[in-house]
């Protein structure tokens, strides 16, 4: 975290200064989707998300089995914007939906294109799938980084995948091997505007003109691949700065951007498909005590994937009264993501999901750097994750690629990678952003493969309904940095332990 300047303190939310921010240019016609974004909505439900640069009275979504038979329309009336956003957040579920199908779409605009997705597979088909995942991927550009610590690159912002940013691009080449992304926190980091001092007389724009750039380049892959995402802290405010965060513009507090921008797009829960009515029930309950996009549950052929958050709403919340204290949240009444928790985790049937994976922002089992390890997070969320028996657990904050033994209480699990009681923790913060990468640090408790040399992305590849493979791949070259195999017999349908 870095202190800002007396003078920068004093310009927040500071507008006026002609041509500081590099925003993208506006098209021409309006109706132009640009920020496309797709989510899993339910079971058979996929959401369409994208921003205009005008409010649209109703935004619709023409889609089919080929790009020349988009003979079924969705459509929904819900354009939003807030304050300080130039753009509107548009949003349409596009419903019963084939299982593990291609589909082709296109917003219906003046000046759109036709893009495919491929549908949920059902929860209990055992087909082999891959999944991404990362955190912490910051913008490219003029206004912001990536790809060496906090310089300065001055490209277009409209930069296309291809270009400079190392881990869309390889993101955008391997498109064909993963089916999904999960991304739990940290996206563009707008608030970090004020590495780059030229930014200090125009933080209002800048910051919008960070997070157009950003989702513009994101588009590349999150209008192919349904994009699943948790917060992080730099979603919070404009500044990451307790004393000064109360001086942010409206619309740029409190997740403002991060809410409106997925909060309708991913899901509650997914319906059950267990054959057990209690856990139907369970998964009912949690469908309730769910708040998309803060904490959230979906199901994926073999897996049940939870997206919890590490930022506010439990005891010490760090981005609440907690070590960050940016006076956010709380989202939710009071334990509600704990109790969201405990009923989503106890209504997964393993006999249909044999996979239980989490994911979110901040880890506890880290080897140190920026930010190191969350204590209040182990506090609030490790006991639950080990008596329903989570496999893995997937975290980003710290700015590198780590993999541990499957760890509980500090300790590593005896059983190692065969069969293990405790979840197996991960960090995948190593994507690039403008804060560059973090050192390795010297705890090594519990930990086997740590790498900081250079940007990084990691792989779930669910193989089998015993064998869950994780990879972590160097965004230069897409090469195999470390690759380790999960074994678990998942013999009993409901754990608790
Ligand atoms: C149409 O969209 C493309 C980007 O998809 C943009 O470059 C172009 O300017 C748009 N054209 C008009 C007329 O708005
Ligand atoms: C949207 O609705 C408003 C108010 O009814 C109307 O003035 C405007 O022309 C409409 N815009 C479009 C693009 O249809
Ligand atoms: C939006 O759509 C809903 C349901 O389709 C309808 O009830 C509502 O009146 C509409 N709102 C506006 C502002 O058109
Ligand atoms: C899934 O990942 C594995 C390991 O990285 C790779 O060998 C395989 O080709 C991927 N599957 C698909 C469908 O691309
Ligand atoms: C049904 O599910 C509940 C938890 O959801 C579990 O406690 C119970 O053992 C299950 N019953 C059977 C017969 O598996
Ligand atoms: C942030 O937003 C949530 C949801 O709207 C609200 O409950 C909470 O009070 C807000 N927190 C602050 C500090 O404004
Ligand atoms: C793990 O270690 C940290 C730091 O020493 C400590 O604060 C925390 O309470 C420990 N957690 C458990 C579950 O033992
Ligand atoms: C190192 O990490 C372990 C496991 O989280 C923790 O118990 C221990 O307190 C940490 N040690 C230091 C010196 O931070
Ligand atoms: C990587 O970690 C090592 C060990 O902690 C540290 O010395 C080095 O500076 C780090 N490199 C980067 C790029 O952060
Ligand atoms: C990728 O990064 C590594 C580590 O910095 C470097 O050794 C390697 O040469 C780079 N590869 C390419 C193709 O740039
Ligand atoms: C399009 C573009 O600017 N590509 C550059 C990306 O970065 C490499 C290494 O710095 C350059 O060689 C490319 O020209």
């Amino acid at each position: 975290m870095v202190v800002l300047s007396v003078a920068a303190a004093a310009v927040l939310g500071a507008a006026g200064v002609a041509g500081l921010a590099n925003y993208p240019p506006i098209p021409k016609d309006l109706t132009t989707p640009v920020q496309q974004r797709l989510a899993f909505h339910a079971n058979n439900a996929v959401a369409v998300g994208w921003s205009t640069y005008e409010k649209q009275n109703m935004s619709c979504v023409e889609y089919g089995f080929s790009a020349t038979a988009l003979n079924k329309k969705a459509c929904a009336n819900t354009s939003v914007t807030y304050p300080t956003s130039r753009t509107w957040s548009n949003f349409v579920v596009l419903t019963d939906l084939a299982a593990g199908t291609d589909y082709y779409y296109k917003i219906v605009s003046g000046n759109s294109s036709v893009g495919t997705f491929k549908s949920a597979l059902v929860a209990g088909d055992m087909e082999p799938f891959n999944a991404t995942v990362m955190a912490d991927l910051g913008v490219y550009g003029e206004n912001g980084y990536t790809v060496s610590s906090k310089a300065k690159r001055d490209l277009s912002p409209a930069v296309s995948p291809e270009l400079n940013h190392t881990t869309i691009a390889a993101l955008a080449a391997t498109i064909d091997e993963y089916d999904f992304v999960i991304h739990p926190g940290d996206f563009a980091y707008a608030d970090d505007w004020y590495y780059n001092t030229d930014n200090v007389l125009d933080e209002k724009n800048v910051y919008e003109a960070i997070l157009e750039n950003f989702y513009d380049q994101l588009a590349s892959i999150a209008a192919n691949k349904p994009y699943m995402t948790g917060p992080g802290n730099h979603e919070a405010v404009c500044v990451e700065d307790g004393t000064i965060d109360h001086m942010c513009p409206n619309g740029q507090k409190n997740f403002t951007d991060y809410m409106q921008r997925f909060g309708r797009a991913v899901p509650t829960t997914f319906v059950s498909q267990s054959k057990n009515k209690t856990a139907v029930q369970l998964a009912q309950k949690a469908a309730g005590l769910a708040l998309p996009p803060m904490w959230y549950s979906f199901e994926y052929g073999m897996a049940h994937i939870v997206m919890f958050n590490t930022e506010t709403d439990f005891f010490n919340a760090p981005d609440t009264h907690g070590s960050y204290d940016l006076d956010v949240g709380p989202f939710g009444s009071k334990k509600q993501q704990i109790n969201f928790l405990e009923a989503d985790l106890a209504s997964v049937d393993r006999s249909v999901t044999p996979w239980l994976i989490v994911a979110g922002h901040r880890p506890w089992y880290s080897t140190g750097g920026y930010g190191n390890q969350c204590f209040a997070c182990q506090n609030a969320f490790e006991e639950i994750f080990y008596k329903y028996g989570v496999d893995a657990a997937m975290f980003g904050h710290v700015h590198n690629a780590q993999r541990f033994m499957p760890m509980y209480n500090n300790k590593t699990d005896s059983a190692g990678l065969n069969n293990p009681k405790a979840a197996l923790p991960l960090v995948m913060g190593g994507p690039g952003n403008i804060e560059g990468l973090s050192a390795i640090g010297s705890n090594l408790t519990g930990n086997v493969f740590a790498y900081n040399a250079s940007q990084t992305y990691a792989r779930l590849q669910f193989m089998s309904k015993q064998k869950l493979g994780v990879q972590f791949f160097r965004s230069n070259d897409s090469s195999l940095l470390d690759s380790s195999v999960l074994y678990k017999e998942h013999d009993v349908a409901f754990v608790v332990q």
